[in-house]
């Protein structure tokens, strides 16, 4: 009755989440060899196991973050600088990391980038960028280099994950590719932002 009980709350949250990002794992419910993990909550011995598939569907649920404010992009700077056009349909984001989701320092971050490809800054190549992670901004410039401190971390080298220490308690995350000049793509090159919890 249990196993059960289980089987129509993935069932509920399923419905309620049709069509979001987590698809793909929602879908795991209907397998099989998922199923038997229910009937396995039973067992003492995997309730460590229960706990990590509860912490999984507390994320699902968490409600979505606010997404920053940003500057509309135009193609052309101020200054009459060009930017680079972001292919069509191109996409950054986390490939490890789900809005809700509670971790532990270091905290792995993968940048995922679909689209377009990964240069190092300062190499000017069509259709790439280099991956910037914004932790705890809120607000951001589209149409200005993006700032280089705490808060705007830069991977120039052409890096596609990183690991960060960050203070336990709420923290945000966004990606944002930027060309050779750490300027932002036109239109813009951003990943959800997300909320997640560090212990
Ligand atoms: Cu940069």
């Amino acid at each position: 009755m249990k196993t059960l009980a289980l089987l129509t709350v993935a069932g509920t949250v399923l419905a309620g989440c049709a069509g979001s990002p987590h698809g793909g794992m929602h879908a795991m419910h209907n397998d099989p060899a998922h199923a038997s993990m229910h009937a396995m909550h039973n067992d003492p011995a995997h309730a460590s196991m229960h706990a990590e598939h509860m912490a999984m569907m507390a994320a699902m649920k968490a409600p979505p973050t606010a997404p920053a404010q940003v500057t509309e992009s135009t193609p052309r700077l101020p200054s009459g600088y060009q930017k680079v056009a972001a292919a069509p349909g191109a996409r950054v984001y986390f490939l490890n990391l789900r809005n809700g989701m509670t971790v532990s320092n270091p905290v792995k971050v993968v940048f995922g980038l679909s689209g377009m490809g990964v240069a190092p800054a300062g190499l000017e190549k069509a259709g790439t960028g280099h991956h910037h992670l914004l932790v705890d901004v809120a607000a951001w410039d589209a149409n200005a280099p993006l700032p280089a401190n705490d808060n705007f971390r830069h991977f120039g080298l052409g890096q596609t994950e990183t690991t960060v220490n960050l203070a336990p308690g709420v923290h945000t995350l966004q990606l944002v590719l930027a060309d050779q000049n750490h300027i932002p793509h036109h239109p813009v090159v951003s990943s959800e932002r997300i909320t997640i919890t560090v212990k």
